[in-house]
Order: structure tokens, then C-alpha cells, then sequence
């Protein structure tokens, strides 16, 4: 539809001071709409104070298609040359500066997935600037994630798995506003999901999931996170023990929901079909989640067989209910599973626990409107999206009336994003779009009508999640989105043949009635693979740390301070080694242990300023701590290789960061 690309699109407008120049294309462009519309053609909507240009996108359009004059403009000198007053995507007067002057900030924090490379990564808004990575299911040594004794040991119980798929990522809320305390995330790899401490900017809890193999869908319970769900993707036999291996109609998909403080399962839902991706109502008690393998087919064929799947909408409070009165029908690895399948007795009455709403086809994506009132299915093999009536779950007595509206947006809708004013951004991957389209009027409009659509724009290339800016919550800003689009092609150098994603920043915050719908595209972003998902906050939601507070390890780790460094042999086998560290020092110049000894290593940073991190590292002994001020690590290993071990610090802290080191000395045992 439209062809608002170009590859200069992330270029900026140059300034130009050519006036007669400017008058002339002006004059031009005028004459040109003059033609097109008509002599009662209205002012056209936007204007370009700067460049003194009355010119818009749809005027362009227009005069473009209508007097093939497109190529006559792209000609001119200056403009068409300069890629500038041509371009669509730049082409807006009143889109907000994106990038962000030397020793700015950003406006809002963004929370990325990082996919197969197991992290969130956090970037600034609007400019895109990667601020910093936080690891969750890959040990990192940078962060000494993986390396200390707590972190190790987490990434241990959680399953031992040196890798993890991150997908999703959510912020907790309190009265369904991000309260910057949280994101959980899942692990699409290993059926687990973490939280991350948003004080801390780390994570401080994976939960590997009983009885699940795969978890995909993970969404906060709005408004107030008192749940966390899960929802298992692989159907999986239960348990999955070697019972039932060739039994495929055995095979289970689970519901989970896990208690965010504990990070322990409350319970979990046995559905008939699969699950896919979640998203929680504003009130607590619905949770939709999506599903594309209601056939129950192991191949690929049977999987795409149906034209319509189950949407699964879960009534939270009513599942609790059941399980604190003891009605579930059985406890599996310490988890009692409610049945939730079409043939349980809790679905058969007027108010079933477990509504079960035919969609089409293969959805994708379920993600609840900011005012709580739709839950919007993407149909992916289906170029409709589904609009479900949250009011009407509670109801309606056939499950098909929950849904009010369908409108076609385009090939393959996977996610959709808000803005706060009624409209709807649906990613669109077969057409490598992005749909903007009004809410309301597609719950009007007939099923299957285009009428909703606002506008098009085109991305590149096959967009999978779309986000707003606090879309997710009920305070979305309305003004910037990313498009994270899984291939880039041509958009960027080329490295290699495993080419970056491309995550593009799009500015909403003007409704025009033009192609676009207003959307302007103003930069792209090449990222390491795979960011799968994102989350924004605005800035204030956040007051993370800047320096440990001791107070918050006390009793789990001691703090050593300056006279508090010294070898202390436990037993024949067994040393304690403690040693604070400030620039540009460790408080042991040098340790000796003895060949075998198990070395419990203790340190802290006592240093209190900000931003000065000290990093104790110990060659061939992969030991690697990365210390904040005032913050303490452990690190337990075996000395088994007589020698001299420098330790050296990792951080450049001080001039003398180079000889800040000692030595850790491995007495041959005789
Ligand atoms: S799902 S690309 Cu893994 Cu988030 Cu839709
Ligand atoms: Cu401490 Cu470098």
C-alpha cells in the first residue's frame, strides 16, 4: 500500500539556507497540489516551519500517483539529490528530536529480550543507545554473572543450562502502573522463568518450571503482579517420565502460575490444545492466552490443519478457588493441576473456569487494549485479527460472542501495540508492515472489513513484536514505537552471513489522514540476534542503585572491610580467604594455600563512590568477580595446580589499574 521507505530513511534532514531554492520547490509542490485537488484543495496538513515548505506526505501522494510527477520532483535538484524534502520517512516537521545530545538522557528506559542470547539488554529512548545488558540464563563474565558463588549457584538449581531463550519480557505493576521493581522474563529453551531486580539491574531469581518443557507466553498478573504465568508451548507428556512417549494425544500443555515473591508455582492448568503467548486483563481475573495447536498434531502438517484455534481465557480468581479448597485432580511433582480441558466438570456449568474461543488461524498474539476492554488475537495464518470482548468473557453463553470485531489488516498479524488514543499497530511479517488501524471502529465495522485501517508503513524486514511506550500498562505514551524486525538484508554493512535484526523506531504521536496514518519511520537500529520482545518505562518509574547497599546481603554475605582481610585454614583441606578491595589495592597483597585446598574466596569493594567497579580475576582458575562499590562476592573453588596465580583486576578503575594486583600462591602438598 505504501512505499514509505527508502533506504536513507534514518538520514537526517540537512539544513539548507538556499531560499530562492526552497520558494521554487515550494512553488512547484503547489502548483502540483493545486492540479491534483483542485483550487478548493484544504491547506495542506503539515507544514515545515524551518524550511519555510508547505508540503505533506499525502499531498506528495497524491500529486505523485495522480500526475505520475513523483519522478519530476525526485529530479529536482536539491531535494530529490539531497534525499531529503523526498523522503517520507523524514519527511515530518513535528517529529520530535530522536537522538540525544553528548551527556543527555533519554527519555524512556527500553527493556529488551535478548532471544537465544539469554539476556535483557536495556537501551535509552528515543535514541536507541544500549546502556547496558543484564544477564539472565547465560553465565557473563563481565557482570562476573555465573562466576560468584550466588549467581553460579542460581543458574545451577535452575537447571544447570549454560544457555536460555529469553522472550518476554514484563514489568511489575501496582495499580496497573510500572512500579519499576521487576521484569520477569521466560526462557523459552528451558521452561523457566527469572526476575530481575530492578535496583540492582540483576537477576536474582530463575524458577525452572515443574512439568513443562517449553514456556513461551509469560505475562505479570495486572494490576497489581500478584501472579506471574507461564505457558507451556510443547505439549509434553505429564510427567514426562517415559510414560506415554508415543502416545501423542497423552502429551500436556500447562498453565502455570507462579508466586512472584517466592518464584515458587501456585498451580497449574491442564488445557486441552497447546498454549502459545499470555496477556493479563486490567482487573485481575481474565488472563487470555493464545494457542496455534489445538489439532494436537506433532508435525507440522497436523498443526496447520484447523482454520480456527482455541483462545484460552483462564479465570484466575475462580482457579484459585479450586485449588485452596483442595479440587484439583492430582498433585504432580508437588503441583496441583487443575483440569482445565473442555471435558472438566469446572467448565461445564454457567461459569466455566476456562473459556475456550475459537480464533483463526494458527494466532499468534493476544494483547489486552491499555483501558482493559479487548483482548486483540493476531491471527498470523489469517490476515485478521480478532477482537475479544474482555466484559463479555464473564456473559456470554456462546464463547464465539466474546468476539466483537475482525477486521483484515494484512498477511501475517503477529502483535499488537497501542497508543493510548484508540488505535491499534499490528505488525504485519508476510507483508513486512506495520497496520495502524482504529479499535472502535473495527468492533463497528463487518468482520473482515479493511474500513479500521488508518495507514500502512513498511519496515524491513518481517516485523515480529511491535511496542509502544508503556503500551503494555495502562498509561501508554502514545509517542514512540519499535518495530523489531527479524531480518535486515540489505539495510546494513555486511558481517558475515548470520546478518543483526533490525529494530526500527517509529514515531505515533501524529495522527495524520495520510498513507502512513501519521507513522513516521526515523531510524534503524542493527542488534545482535535475537532481541525478541521489549518493554519501555518512562524514566521516573525507575530509581535504581547506584552503589550496594550492604544492608541488602547482610546475613547471606559478609562484608570485609578495610581491617577485615586475612587466611584462615578451616581444616586439613579448607581455607577462607577475605580481602577488600579499593583502587588500587586488593587487601591481601598475596595469600598462600596448599595443593587441593578448597578456597573460599570473600571480597568486597569498599570503595563508596559511584562508578568505581573493581574486578577480581584469578588466570586458570576461572574465577572472575565483578564488584560495585560496597557489594561483596564469593567465590569457592579448588587449588589444584600448584604455582604462582596473579590476581589482577578487570575494571580500569585508576591509573595504577594495571598494578593493582596480588598473588595467590599454591604450595605443592607433600
Ligand atoms: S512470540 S514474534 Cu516468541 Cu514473542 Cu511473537
Ligand atoms: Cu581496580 Cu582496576
Amino acid at each position: 500500500m505504501s512505499t514509505t521507505n527508502t533506504d536513507e530513511t534514518d538520514e537526517e534532514r540537512p539544513e539548507t539556507d538556499d531560499d530562492e531554492l526552497i520558494a521554487e520547490h515550494e512553488k512547484q509542490l503547489n502548483d502540483l497540489l493545486a492540479e491534483v485537488e483542485g483550487p478548493d484543495a484544504p491547506e495542506a496538513e503539515s507544514t515545515l516551519p524551518s524550511l519555510g515548505l508547505d508540503m505533506s506526505r499525502r499531498g506528495l501522494m497524491k500529486a505523485g500517483a495522480a500526475a505520475g510527477a513523483i519522478g519530476t520532483l525526485a529530479g529536482c535538484s536539491g531535494i530529490g539529490s539531497s534525499g531529503a524534502a523526498t523522503d517520507e520517512n523524514s519527511g515530518s516537521n513535528d517529529v520530535p528530536e530522536h537522538t540525544v545530545a553528548p551527556g543527555e538522557h533519554d527519555t524512556y528506559y527500553g527493556f529488551w529480550s535478548g532471544g537465544h542470547s539469554g539476556e535483557i539488554r536495556v537501551m535509552g529512548m528515543p535514541s536507541m543507545r544500549e546502556l547496558t545488558r543484564i544477564p539472565v540464563f547465560n553465565p557473563e563474565p563481565a557482570k562476573g554473572y555465573g562466576f560468584s558463588n550466588d549467581t553460579s549457584g542460581m543458574l545451577e538449581e535452575a537447571g544447570d543450562y549454560t544457555w536460555g531463550d529469553s522472550h518476554h519480557p514484563s514489568l511489575s505493576e501496582t495499580g496497573g502502573k510500572y512500579d519499576g521493581e521487576y521484569i520477569f522474563v521466560n526462557d523459552k529453551a528451558n521452561g523457566r522463568v527469572a526476575r530481575v531486580n530492578l535496583n540492582y539491574f540483576e537477576t536474582d531469581a530463575i524458577l525452572d518450571i515443574p512439568n513443562v518443557q517449553s514456556v513461551h507466553g509469560c505475562c505479570i498478573q495486572s494490576p497489581d503482579t500478584n501472579y506471574v504465568f507461564a505457558n507451556s508451548e510443547f505439549r509434553t507428556p505429564l510427567p514426562n517420565d517415559g510414560s506415554d512417549i508415543n502416545n501423542p494425544d497423552e502429551y500436556v500443555s500447562l498453565f502455570s502460575a507462579i508466586d512472584p515473591e517466592t518464584m515458587d508455582v501456585r498451580w497449574q492448568v491442564e488445557v486441552d490444545g497447546n498454549l502459545d503467548i499470555v496477556d493479563s486483563d486490567k482487573d485481575g481475573r481474565w488472563v487470555l492466552a493464545s494457542a496455534y495447536n489445538d489439532e494436537e498434531g506433532v508435525e507440522i502438517e497436523e498443526m496447520t490443519k484447523n482454520d480456527r484455534d482455541f483462545v484460552k481465557a483462564f479465570d484466575v480468581p475462580a482457579i484459585q478457588e479450586l485449588v485452596d479448597a483442595g479440587d484439583y485432580r492430582e498433585k504432580v511433582n508437588g503441583i496441583p493441576i487443575v483440569d482445565g480441558t473442555k471435558a472438566s466438570s469446572h467448565n461445564s456449568g454457567d461459569s466455566p473456569v476456562v473459556r475456550y474461543i475459537p480464533t483463526p488461524k494458527s494466532p499468534h498474539c493476544v494483547e489486552v487494549t491499555p483501558d482493559g476492554n479487548y483482548g486483540i488475537v493476531a491471527g498470523k495464518l489469517s490476515p485478521t485479527v480478532s477482537i475479544i470482548d474482555i466484559d463479555k468473557l464473564d456473559t456470554a453463553s456462546d464463547p464465539v460472542d466474546t468476539i466483537v470485531g475482525q477486521p483484515k489488516l494484512g498477511l501475517g498479524p503477529l502483535h499488537t501495540t497501542y497508543d493510548g488514543r484508540g488505535h491499534g499497530y499490528t505488525s504485519l511479517f508476510i507483508d513486512s508492515q506495520v497496520v495502524k488501524w482504529d479499535i472502535e471502529a473495527a468492533v463497528n465495522a463487518e468482520k473482515g472489513s479493511e474500513e479500521p485501517i488508518l495507514g500502512k508503513i513498511d519496515v524491513h524486514y518481517n516485523p515480529g513484536h511491535i511496542q509502544a511506550v508503556q503500551a503494555m500498562s495502562s498509561e501508554p505514551t502514545g509517542d514512540w514505537l519499535v518495530v523489531l524486525n527479524k531480518l535486515s538484508k540489505d539495510r546494513f554493512l555486511p558481517v558475515g552471513p548470520i546478518y543483526p535484526d533490525n529494530d526500527q523506531l517509529v514515531y505515533i504521536g501524529n495522527d495524520k489522514d495520510d498513507d502512513s496514518g501519521g507513522m513516521e519511520l526515523v531510524s534503524d537500529h542493527p542488534v545482535y540476534p535475537e532481541p525478541h520482545d521489549a518493554i519501555f518505562a518512562h524514566k521516573d518509574k525507575l530509581d535504581p542503585a547506584r552503589i550496594w547497599d550492604q544492608a541488602d546481603y547482610e546475613g547471606e554475605k559478609e562484608y570485609i572491610g578495610e581491617g577485615d582481610s586475612g587466611v584462615e585454614r578451616l581444616d586439613d583441606s579448607t581455607v577462607d580467604v577475605k580481602a577488600y578491595v579499593k583502587r588500587s589495592e586488593f587487601g591481601l597483597r598475596d595469600f598462600t594455600v596448599k595443593e587441593g585446598d578448597e578456597v573460599r574466596l570473600t571480597a568486597t569493594n569498599i570503595e563508596g563512590s559511584q562508578d568505581i567497579v573493581h574486578g577480581f580475576a584469578i588466570p586458570e582458575y576461572d574465577v572472575h568477580l565483578a564488584l560495585a562499590p560496597k557489594d561483596t562476592r564469593e567465590a569457592t573453588f579448588t587449588a589444584e595446580k600448584p604455582g604462582v596465580y596473579w590476581i589482577y583486576c578487570t575494571y580500569f578503575c585508576s591509573a595504577l589499574h594495571l598494578e593493582m594486583r596480588s598473588r595467590m600462591i599454591v604450595e605443592p602438598r607433600e
